[in-house]
């Protein structure tokens, strides 16, 4: 495995609020950022906003505002959110930085000067009253501007485009030789049946008809295309081709940092198929892996922006907290999927394996702790009751498990094995009947014993379900009595870590929540769509 991670989510478009999907990739992200600066990996972590185009010119217009000011205002939101969820990303690219409008003016030059991209015309579907080109499917069948609903018409403008072909045997052997640049598998035949094998048209890269982007210098009426610009985010908020490259060659160049690109499946084919030619054009390393959500659907249909039906993370955080949240997302929908939002599940979820699973245990042991041992942590002795050898070979298969999976990316997996611990520990009270054992003077060993496990299980599981319960895992780690420094990563191997901690009593970490009430409160959030 490589020694350092460069993790990145899409750049979102700030043309409106985001919402729970957008939420849902970011969450993910920093669970995976956490997870690996948790075991001791240096792991650097980019998102941001994707801020030219026309989308956002004509809601800048219709808002009375410059387009700056209106992406600065819904920019804001982004940050709030994202400081809200508890994402720990070390920067934030918005496409209007200098840094950025720089590298793909630079980047453009190059692929000119090279006869990578070339003047042409594009030929689309064009609304005069709202000056804007559609797509065959953007029109439909009726030939309708899917904005105000007027007919439209074929149109031609002048633009440059990007020679895929010249880089597409390339790409095809960069598949072959690199089977898991592409996850899950299924994608790669999809780019390929979809979109190579009937033929890849050349990439529109310019346009002339709005102004909201960045100039082509070298014909200035022409802005470049929003994938151009977009996609290369990724390196130039690592300084590439600044006289400041040290984060590019530490985290880009450098073949001991994997790189990971994290994106939705409405986007694959633009990460997948153009920027592995984009950085080949350059002469620039391709990602090593690009993991490919599934898209949450609200009920029945996709949750998007523009049909106003998406749920709104922030009231959702406020009231159950950012690692309810942060848990339903990890675990309710399998990454890599396509799942959906349901305030049911949502209810279901957090009181099945947040109220009764984990928060239970620790408060069932916190209270056993103090009552037969004054709250005193006893020694780990070994395998001193029966169910003591079995309840560590879970915890050790745990650990193993969550890692392997957590390295795939197979994250809503990982935090099952740590599920599954919780369950069996819970068992393990079942079994053990530690209320029997503290009837029977002789049996103090094994009370102790079955304490002092119980005491490791949770420490294991607190640790593992950190980078998603990151302020209850530190509470739990509290309620234990140990300190930040003595819950590491690097500590959890250690039966013997919690011997002679003196525990603390806290409010149960997941407080049950009262379905009747919460379902028609979320539910309201949906748009009352129940
Ligand atoms: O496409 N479920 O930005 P965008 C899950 N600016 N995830 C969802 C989702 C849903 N219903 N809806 C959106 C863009 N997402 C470009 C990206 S990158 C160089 C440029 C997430 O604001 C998902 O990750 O439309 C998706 O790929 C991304 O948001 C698209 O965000």
């Amino acid at each position: 495995m490589k020694k350092r991670f460069y993790i990145t989510t899409p750049i979102y478009y700030p043309s409106a609020k985001l919402h729970i999907g957008h939420a849902y990739c970011t969450t993910l992200t920093d669970v995976f950022a956490r997870s690996k600066r948790e075991r001791g990996y240096e792991c650097y972590f980019l998102t941001g906003a994707d801020e030219h185009g026309l989308k956002i010119q004509k809601n800048a217009e219709a808002a009375g505002v410059t387009p700056q000011a209106f992406v600065d205002n819904i920019v804001e939101g982004f940050y709030k959110l994202w400081d809200l969820l508890k994402i720990t990303n070390d920067d934030f690219i918005r496409t209007t930085q200098d840094r950025h409008i720089k590298v793909v003016q630079d980047a453009f030059t190059k692929m000119l000067n090279q006869g990578d991209i070339y003047l042409g015309k594009y030929e689309g579907w064009y609304c005069k009253y709202c000056e804007a080109f559609w797509t065959d499917t953007q029109v439909g069948k009726e030939h309708i501007c899917p904005d105000c609903g007027r007919p439209v018409e074929k149109a031609e403008e002048e633009a440059y485009f990007f020679k895929t072909n010249k880089y597409l045997d390339s790409l095809l052997k960069f598949y072959d030789n690199n089977p898991k640049f592409l996850i899950p598998e299924s994608r790669k035949n999809e780019m390929i049946n979809t979109f190579i094998k009937p033929g890849l048209e050349d990439l529109c890269v310019s346009r002339t008809s709005f102004s909201w982007g960045i100039p082509v210098r070298e014909n200035p009426k022409h802005v470049v295309y929003v994938w151009l610009d977009a996609l290369t985010n990724y390196i130039s908020a690592l300084g590439y081709g600044s006289d400041k490259e040290d984060l590019y060659k530490k985290f880009w160049e450098d073949e001991d940092t994997e790189i990971i690109h994290i994106l939705g499946a409405d986007i694959t084919r633009f990460h997948a198929i153009y920027w592995p030619m984009f950085l080949e054009a350059l002469g620039v390393r391709k990602p090593d892996r690009e993991f490919v959500h599934g898209l949450l659907m609200m009920r029945d249909s996709k949750m998007s922006k523009s049909k106003g039906n998406v749920v709104d993370p922030y009231p959702l955080v406020e009231k159950y907290g950012v690692d309810a949240v942060r848990y339903y997302l990890t675990r309710e929908v399998n990454f890599g999927s396509d799942g959906s939002f349901s305030p049911e599940q949502f209810v279901e979820r957090i009181n099945a394996d947040l109220a009764n699973s984990y928060g239970n245990l620790l408060n069932r042991t916190i209270g056993m702790m103090s009552k037969y041992f004054g709250g005193k942590i006893p020694e780990y002795k070994g395998q001193v009751s029966e169910f003591d050898g079995s309840l560590e070979a879970v915890i050790n298969t745990t650990i193993s498990n969550y890692e392997n999976a957590m390295d795939d990316l197979r994250i809503t997996e990982a935090i099952t094995y740590v599920n599954e611990l919780v369950n069996r520990a819970n068992k393990y009270i079942d079994e053990t009947m530690p209320w029997v054992l503290a009837k029977d003077p002789e049996q103090v060993d094994k009370l102790a014993s079955v304490m002092n496990h119980l005491a490791y299980a949770i420490y294991v599981a607190s640790r593992l379900y950190h980078p998603v319960l990151v302020t209850a895992s530190d509470k739990a780690f509290e309620q234990l009595g140990l300190t930040q420094e003595e819950a590491k990563y690097e500590n959890i191997s250690n039966k013997k870590l919690l011997d002679n901690h003196q525990v603390n009593k806290g409010e149960p970490l997941f407080p049950r929540l009262d379905a009747t009430i919460e379902v028609p409160f979320i539910s309201e959030l949906m748009g009352g769509s129940k």
